[in-house]
């Protein structure tokens, strides 16, 4: 299934009345603040965020998996998903492959069919937390930290395979999380399982193209519930900083123990010019990995306030990777991924509004309560009109889940795809 841009016209031409309406009153309203709207507006269409290529089927805990019927069961069918993604919103333009749930056996056809949809390749994800079918190793206690030398070679090797699977996309940067780590005291010896980690990654390091970047993703807990290796920024800064230039943090909003000052992290990260990239996802409690902005908004916001400051600060910074990494269980997948992107356009569209001059004189005057004011009268700002023209001038949808709705897209894939059609994936 494709969606011509003439269908999304067609669409939109009923809402462009009240759009042009609440946008001129925004765009008033900001010129008068001083806020140069058209750069804003241009600022959210540049912005692109790479879908997990493993979120794109209904996900599932031990307790049980819902499907949504319809559901991608190739690369083919997930780019194709993609694709459908990114024509409503035209803020999906990247999709990070998991490796081996996403092995091309067409790197061509592959390659076209994404370019003809206006997708690139981001990071692609090794996987040694799980064994493969043939494996000759176990990664049961580990892969990269592991007590033994020929389990952690088959964990380097399986690495430089996906910066060579990778590298034939035309993607920029291998991203490895491990679930390395001990289930009870005294099973692992920290130092050793952290010196494994540490020379295992140099040598997957050594592996990486001049132009490729190491985003090293760190979690404090699952699925080993004592320890796990690369467990907070802390560590993965540590591995980043003994590989080189080329290796930096991967911050998944849902890898921090309840309550930590994520926006603090992302900051003293820009400062250090070691973050990489981020996996956006909300959280009540654990690695929840629901809808972005669903549960916090607020925390985002802030989170994205650093961002912008480090944006305009941080030369010695990256440029960033953005990637969602979520899952879905009562939420049909792609409209999960939906709100997920317009969450976070919400989330950049409002930071941009902060006045970070007024707001830095304020700090220096420890004026607290105008910190606030400055803070809240940005996100108080509903900026949705700003999100809709930026949609509008790429060719996407006023109301992206309207459209997903009103063009029936699941009930067209589930007749094209059939009821039982699984994604691989988590
Ligand atoms: C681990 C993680 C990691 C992925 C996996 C799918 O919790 O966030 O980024 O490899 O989810
Ligand atoms: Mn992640």
């Amino acid at each position: 299934m494709e969606i011509k841009k003439d269908q999304i016209q067609g669409f939109n031409k009923k809402n462009l009345t009240s759009h042009n309406e609440h946008f001129d009153f925004l765009a008033n309203r900001l010129s008068k603040n001083g806020h140069d709207v058209s750069a804003i507006v241009s600022k959210l269409s540049e912005f692109q965020v790479a879908i997990p290529s493993w979120a794109l089927g209904a996900g599932g805990t031990r307790f049980g998996r819902f499907s949504f019927y319809g559901e991608p069961s190739s690369l083919e069918q997930k780019i194709e998903d993609v694709g459908i993604l990114h024509a409503l919103t035209q803020t999906a333009g990247a999709v990070s492959l998991h490796i081996p749930w996403d092995i091309p056996s067409d790197y061509n056809a592959i390659k076209e069919q994404a370019k003809a949809l206006n997708i690139k390749f981001d990071s692609v994800n090794s996987n040694t937390f799980q064994d493969q079918k043939n494996a000759r190793e176990s990664y049961k206690y580990g892969s990269l930290s592991n007590t033994s030398k020929t389990v952690r070679e088959q964990a380097i090797q399986h690495n430089l395979d996906v910066i060579n699977i990778g590298n034939k996309l035309g993607s920029k940067s291998l991203t490895v999380w491990l679930a390395d780590g001990s289930c009870f005291p005294g099973q692992n010896n920290f130092q050793t399982a952290f010196q494994n980690t540490q020379d295992s990654l140099i040598d997957i390091y050594k592996g990486l193209p001049d132009d490729w970047k190491l985003l090293i993703e760190y979690k404090p807990y699952e699925p080993n519930f004592y320890s796990t290796v690369i467990q907070d920024w802390g560590a993965s800064l540590m591995l980043a900083n003994g590989c080189g230039d080329k290796a930096f943090t991967l911050v998944d909003l849902g890898h921090h123990l309840p309550n930590s000052n994520i926006e603090q992290i992302v900051s003293i990260l820009q400062l250090k010019g070691k973050l990489g990239g981020f996996h956006f996802n909300d959280s009540k409690y654990g690695d929840d990995d629901l809808t972005v902005g669903s549960i916090k908004p607020y925390a985002l916001f802030l989170i994205f306030n650093e961002l912008v400051y480090g944006m305009q600060n941080n030369p010695q910074n990256p440029d960033l990777a953005w990637m969602i990494d979520a899952s879905h269980n009562v939420k049909d997948p792609l409209e999960d991924l939906i709100q997920s992107l317009e969450a976070i356009q919400e989330a950049y569209a409002k930071a941009l509004l902060i006045d970070q001059t007024a707001l830095k004189a304020a700090q220096s005057n420890n004026d607290v309560v105008k910190c606030q004011e400055i803070l809240q009268g940005a996100y108080r700002t509903d900026v949705r009109p700003l999100l809709e023209r930026a949609r509008l001038k790429t060719g996407g949808a006023l109301s992206p889940i309207d459209s997903f709705r009103t063009l029936n897209i699941r009930n067209v894939l589930i007749k094209e795809r059939g009821k039982n059609t699984v994604a691989t994936g988590l």
